[in-house]
């Protein structure tokens, strides 16, 4: 297998995978599919990251992606068309991650959680530690609180389309889209009343249509030990760089951790490799993945210095 093919560490059910599979999909790319748990323990998908437990993370070679932000980057870069930001709006798609990750996520999560009948008990439970931003014991109470919130989220999205523009940028489907496309996807998988909070809203509706014929490129699956061979047998292609001014000022090798500042926040440690104001990047050593360099986005991740 060529090092440099896409692996991409997901569930089918996950919203967050859905974007990245999305993107691959909008790139043509051919990608090996490794299947990871729904829940903690994963401990073939740590052994790659050093900690970090959520869904999506992408590798390539001995390179590992973690968070959508910093993967929707990295596939960019390396396959540069077509392109997921036109017309130079790669600053303003990743500012509007924050709304659509945080603002538009969350209420449909907390409906996701409060009314799909069909979850697993292990996935409810694991879901009650992860999520720190939903408040389970007021969950049942606040549901109508949440179907408001997710139905204005959604209006604002018909209200991007109104004027008739095929996707929200324009002409071509772009990581805009895939940012407002995943919380509908998730309420139509996980919501009850999904389909009335959605199908009023004309324009979205014959947008989320367009979006779905996207596709998700060519996956074929593969196996976690055969993902872990690949990272031993490869190099990192990371050029170590660190940016003048990036804040905290480092030095490249200095020991530090890197932990997501939201939820699901696992400190993982590693030698400075790549500290800019849009990426942060750690060299580490494990036992089963080997040498790897695990890559993340700045924005959302504390980085402190290891003690
Ligand atoms: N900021 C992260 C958020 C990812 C996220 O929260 N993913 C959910 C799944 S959709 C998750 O990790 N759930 C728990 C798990 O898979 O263990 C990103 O953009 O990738």
């Amino acid at each position: 297998m060529a090092v440099t093919e896409v692996i991409l560490h997901h569930f089918y059910a996950s919203p967050f995978a859905e974007k990245v599979r999305l993107a691959l999909g909008i790139k043509g790319l051919t990608w090996r599919s490794v299947e990871i748990p729904m829940v903690m323990p994963k401990p073939d998908l740590t052994a790659l990251t050093g900690g970090y437990r959520k869904t999506p993370v992408m590798q390539i070679g001995a390179d590992i992606y973690c968070d959508t932000q910093r993967i929707a980057l990295e596939l960019e870069r390396r396959f540069p068309q077509p392109t997921l930001f036109p017309n130079g709006s790669q600053g303003l798609c990743l500012a509007l991650s924050c709304w659509s990750d945080q603002a538009f996520f969350r209420p449909g999560a907390a409906l996701s959680m409060g009314t799909n009948r069909e979850l697993p008990e292990q996935v409810l439970s694991d879901r009650r530690e992860f999520f720190t931003f939903l408040d389970f014991e007021k969950l049942e109470a606040d549901l109508p609180h949440f179907y408001g919130q997710f139905s204005a989220h959604l209006s604002l999205v018909d209200s991007m389309l109104a004027d008739g523009r095929l996707f929200i940028l324009g002409h071509e489907c772009a990581w805009a889209d895939i940012l407002a496309y995943f919380p509908v996807w998730m309420a139509r998988g996980n919501i009850s009343a999904a389909g009335e909070l959605i199908n009023r809203h004309k324009a979205l509706v014959e947008w989320e249509k367009r979006v779905n014929t996207i596709g998700h490129g060519s996956p074929s699956e593969f196996d976690a030990s055969s993902a872990l061979e690949v990272a031993r047998e490869s190099e990192s292609v990371a050029t170590p760089f660190i940016e003048q001014g990036a804040f905290p000022v480092l030095a490249a090798g200095t020991k530090v951790t890197v932990t997501p500042d939201d939820y699901g926040s696992i400190p993982v440690e590693g030698a400075l490799e790549v500290m800019t104001g849009q990426e942060v990047a750690i060299r580490r050593e494990d036992d089963r993945a080997g040498e790897v360099v695990v890559h993340f986005p700045r924005v959302g991740y504390r980085v402190e210095i290891q003690e």
